[in-house]
């Protein structure tokens, strides 16, 4: 089966986009283990972590906001489903409080299975940004590769994303993808240092790095790796792990939200937290892409 992948349509399971992410399940009752595992693979993907009972109802709470907002839901079809009602656009709800805080949505993205699990995988109590990166994703649309330091990398070092999907998501209506072996091979080290190191607000960029995320496995080595999320299922990851997002070629809202989690005795960076955090800077300037090209192999 093929599946829209950056600016190219790829064979799902193929060397240029495996279906091969392994869970950790095993590992979950040790901190350690778990630590180490995430220093080989980059991620740590976990089935169930959640009641699918308690995401499902969050879904469905979502689904709701999202059609009172914007009537983007088709009605004549079950709710549920989260058909695109023709050609409207979802309502903004990244770092909206009515929803990302809402009871029903908060149970998964700040319940008790993920504090309890990052307490565990930090050995220590962890802390969650106030900012929570909710997400309706329409047709045709999916998430350039990036590093996250560039969007949040002020404060602790121990910074991870946890990325959950709300509902069934298949790699056609828009998974997360992880380029396994960019957070460690010698080949993406420069990378590492150079956009790795950027700021959007200091350096005024556009943040991903490029949407043409082949480019990036063909140039540097890695391995696209992707799966299809039950509901429960989440995949956490650092800073310097890249990854992109397939995109939604389906007819239905993909509905995920990426949380950050990090030990509480870390500084934190200030833009992610408190009663009305003040996120990014509204860019002045054109903001400057990053170029797969700007930077040379380092070695292949
Ligand atoms: O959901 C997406 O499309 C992208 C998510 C992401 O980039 C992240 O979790 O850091």
């Amino acid at each position: 089966m093929k599946v829209t992948f950056g600016q190219t349509q790829v064979e799902l399971g193929s060397p240029q986009l495996g279906t091969n992410l392994r869970d950790c399940n095993a590992l979950l009752r040790d901190g350690q283990a778990m630590r180490d595992r995430m220093a080989e693979d980059g991620y740590l993907l976990i089935r169930q972590l959640h009641d699918p009972k308690v995401v499902l109802k969050a879904r469905q709470t979502i689904i709701q906001h999202m059609h009172e907002q914007t009537q983007c839901v088709d009605t004549t079809q079950p709710m549920t489903d989260a058909i695109i009602n023709g050609d409207t656009k979802p309502p903004q709800m990244m770092g909206l409080k009515d929803i990302t805080h809402h009871p029903d949505v908060r149970a998964v993205l700040d319940g008790k299975c993920v504090h309890d699990f990052f307490d565990r995988y930090f050995d220590e109590p962890s802390l969650t940004f106030d900012y929570k990166w909710l997400r309706a994703v329409g047709h045709n649309a999916g998430t350039a590769a990036h590093y996250d330091f560039v969007y949040m990398g002020r404060g602790s070092e121990r910074l991870h994303t946890i990325w959950t999907p709300f509902g069934k998501l298949t790699p056609e209506q828009g998974t997360l993808a992880m380029l396994v072996g960019s957070h460690n091979l010698p080949a993406f080290e420069k990378l590492r240092q150079t956009y790795g190191k950027s700021d959007v607000d200091r350096d005024k960029t556009a943040g991903h790095f490029t949407t043409d995320l082949l480019k990036i496995s063909e140039t540097y080595g890695g391995q696209w790796q992707t799966t299809t999320f039950e509901p429960g299922d989440v995949i956490l990851f650092g800073m310097h792990a890249m990854h992109a997002s397939t995109t939604n070629t389906t007819n239905r809202w993909r509905i995920s939200c990426d949380t950050r989690f990090q030990p509480a005795a870390d500084p934190v960076d200030e833009r992610w937290i408190g009663d009305k955090p003040i996120g990014h800077s509204p860019m002045s300037d054109t903001p400057k892409p990053w170029q797969v090209e700007k930077l040379a192999p380092t070695q292949r």
